[in-house]
């Protein structure tokens, strides 16, 4: 779609915490039971609905890619953070903390690049996985962590997703809202931007001698 509004987003997350799986089901492929884990990173173009486009980077788990995933974390409009549903302990909070801690860190641009300012307003999605495996016992403690955590760390908020037993609609459906609050956001920081701009040039146009 030539006038799609694009976006950048990262998923990250331990390994064979269903990344992958998760965006090959978003791209329409069947799940996968199998799966091989990630060498690097994988891509993929969603197309989310509303005429937004995701250039999905899916980067591989392990300590082992950090560097690659700080890499793919520069220029991103969002990113996904994925735990699978029985994983959730005082371990995983403490993963959540510093992953998000560094994609505020990483994904800085321009003059908060410079300066080193973490960017606290990039929009973080808390996905949490593998539902199939956890619902009868823990559906209302999956609930508790994640709000707990989307509290703590100011999360956009958090979807539960399973790649097994939920339709590719689904699944799309549970990442549209996301997906549409990011464009608004990429719009008010836009025109934002444009007014400043537009302020700079006319004070300059004040102080400039013709
Ligand atoms: N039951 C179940 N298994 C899943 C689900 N998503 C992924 N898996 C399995 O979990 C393992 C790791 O998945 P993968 O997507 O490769 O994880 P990644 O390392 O985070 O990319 C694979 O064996 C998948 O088949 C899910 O929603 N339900
Ligand atoms: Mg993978």
């Amino acid at each position: 779609m030539e006038n799609s509004k694009k976006l950048k987003i990262v998923i990250v997350g331990p390994p064979a915490s269903g990344k992958t799986c998760f965006l090959e089901r978003l791209l329409g492929k069947k799940f996968n039971s199998e799966s091989i884990s990630t060498i690097g990173v994988n891509f993929g173009i969603v197309e989310v609905g509303g005429n937004i486009q995701l250039n999905v980077w899916d980067a591989a788990g392990s300590d082992h890619y950090q560097k690659i995933i700080e890499y793919y974390l520069r220029g991103i409009d969002a990113a996904i953070v994925m735990l699978a549903c029985d994983t959730l302990d005082w371990d995983a909070k403490d993963y959540i903390r510093n992953i998000v801690s560094t994609i505020r860190s990483k994904k800085n641009d321009g003059l908060k690049k410079m300066k080193g300012i973490p960017d606290f307003t990039v929009p973080i999605l808390l996905v949490c996985s593998k539902t199939d495996t956890c619902k009868d016992e823990s559906g209302g403690s999956m609930e508790t962590f994640c709000e707990s955590m989307v509290k703590e760390l100011n999360l956009h908020s958090y979807v539960l997703t399973s790649s097994k037993t939920m339709s590719r609609h689904t699944l799309l459906e549970k990442l549209y809202p996301f997906a549409k609050h990011i464009c608004i956001k990429n719009v008010s920081a836009t025109s934002a931007l444009t007014s400043k701009t537009t302020q700079l040039a006319m004070a300059n146009k004040c102080c400039t001698i013709s």
